[in-house]
């Protein structure tokens, strides 16, 4: 392949510090293949926008980016990308928002994009968009004469066509998709919504081999699940950083097995409901309570969005009342911290972690699961529990325990499960889920996607 263009709202340059989502350490390590650019928004706004691209060159990435004014940030990120299409791709209809304003704002920033990126493409370019900050980016290119190889990818779940018809503009979007070559999806479930909503809202018809047709367009679709540099992490979990790390915990555990959850702070990722969960725990098993506690590192995101400020009040209610209500001079139940940490540091924790808790209400794929996975000491490995709503229950199913996050006894139940767990259990479980993790890695994903994109 030449050279590859990847486009996603936000760049973020390899050697930055803290929390990094998913998507850009996922990036990262894909972009370093192919000599290329990566462009977006820099995070920066500006009174007027002007398009002007700021490059930068690091650790073998080139990152290309653009200003926003207030207002893009406002309607188009805050607005429709955080407030409309995050909450209704997470099945939460009840907190979306929907708003002209947004869904214009939206579209503005797609046109801006298109307009600042194409002088930047050259005729045999293949161009990767991400995600749902730029569904219509696709169609915005192809109206400015773009003729390459155009894939998308996306990272979130792909909404049920019922609950997708609430949205105002849910058939001029999904329309938007038909101007690329390939749409990516983490899940065949994710995968059959989409054509679900195509075939009986548009009118899409299908082809042999997962192709479908809409006004003469076609577009292949494909499942490809993303996965970790599982061979970065496994090192990351034995490097200096990490062992310090690993030993702190113990030594601050006194013995007591570690359950960890690191999870951005969103609503989506269910922590409110593992907070629950753990509390039906320490109720139902007084025994136990002093022999377990829960870290659980959450750095809040998206703080100017409302919904974020909720939730983020409501967990340190909920973490505040059930430290206060079992607490003891000698325990607490809950370690609740808010800030993020290097990776090497986040490995050893992992591997400290008798049980790894990922337990979103919906997510795309999660990272965290197969990071945790990747952590773990081959002879004395954690054990996973993971819900049945994440992506990752797809290819981690057989070896994570595996629950419905909304039910605080299944949670408890689980919780039980794994720590009272023989090793030789443990370690069965282990193996099946880190050959996925080993085998599914990013590179694979990349090359799964690229292929595809290569094929059509
Ligand atoms: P996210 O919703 O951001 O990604 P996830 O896949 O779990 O979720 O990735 C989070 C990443 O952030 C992980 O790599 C994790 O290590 C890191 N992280 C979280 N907390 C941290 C902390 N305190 N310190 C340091 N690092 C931290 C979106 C979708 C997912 C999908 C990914 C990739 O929502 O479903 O898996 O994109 O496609």
């Amino acid at each position: 392949m030449n050279r590859l263009i990847i486009i996603s709202n936000r760049v973020s340059a390899p050697n930055q510090s803290g929390a990094q989502g998913g998507l850009a350490v996922a990036l990262q390590a894909a972009l370093r293949e192919y000599r290329g650019i990566w462009f977006g928004w820099s995070g920066e706004t500006v009174e007027s926008f002007t398009g002007s691209i700021n490059f930068n060159r690091a650790e073998g990435v080139t990152t290309a980016t653009v200003d926003l004014e207030e207002q893009d940030v406002d309607e188009y990120y805050n607005g429709y990308a955080n407030r409309t299409l995050w909450p209704l791709f997470h099945y939460r209809i009840d907190i979306a928002e929907y708003e002209r304003g947004f869904a214009g704002g939206y579209q503005r920033v797609n046109d801006r994009f298109a307009d600042t990126v194409v002088p930047l493409i050259e005729p045999d370019d293949t161009v990767w968009v991400q995600d749902y900050h730029l569904f219509p980016l696709g169609d915005a290119l192809r109206q400015r004469g773009c003729r390459n190889k155009i894939g998308f990818f996306l990272h979130i779940p792909w909404p049920p066509r019922r609950l997708l018809a609430t949205l105002p503009e849910a058939a001029t979007l999904t329309r938007t998709l038909f101007a690329y070559d390939v749409v990516g999806f983490h899940t065949e479930e994710w995968l059959d919504s989409f054509r679900d909503y195509a075939r009986n809202e548009l009118g899409a018809v299908e082809e042999e081999g997962d192709v479908l047709c809409l006004d003469g367009r076609r577009v292949k679709l494909v499942v490809a699940p993303i996965g970790i540099d599982t061979a970065e992490f496994v090192a990351a979990a034995s490097s200096v950083p990490a062992r310090l790390a690993f030993r702190q915990m113990r030594q601050s555990a006194t013995g007591r097995d570690l359950m960890v959850g690191v999870d951005r702070l969103d609503y989506s990722k269910g922590l409110e409901e593992r907070f629950l969960g753990y509390e039906r725990f320490l109720n139902e098993y007084p025994e136990e309570r002093k022999e377990v506690f829960l870290l659980q590192i959450a750095p809040p995101s998206r703080g100017s969005v409302e919904s974020y400020q909720r939730i983020r009040t409501t967990l340190e209610g909920l973490a505040g009342r059930i430290n206060g209500a079992y607490a003891d001079v000698d325990w607490v139940p809950i370690r609740y911290v808010n800030q993020g940490y290097p990776r090497g540091v986040l490995a050893g924790i992992y591997r400290a972690a008798k049980i790894g808790l990922v337990t979103p209400l919906r997510d795309g794929m999660n990272l965290v699961a197969k990071e945790y996975v990747a952590a773990q000491d081959p002879a004395n490995p954690g054990v996973l529990i993971l819900s049945r709503f994440a992506g990752a229950a797809a290819q981690l199913g057989k070896g994570a325990v595996l629950v419905n996050p909304y039910s605080a006894e299944e949670m408890s139940d689980a919780i039980m499960l794994a720590l009272k767990m023989p090793l030789e259990e443990r370690q069965q479980r282990w193996q099946a889920m880190m050959e996925n993790v080993t085998a599914e890695d990013v590179l694979w994903w990349r090359q799964r996607f690229t292929d595809a994109l290569e094929e059509v």
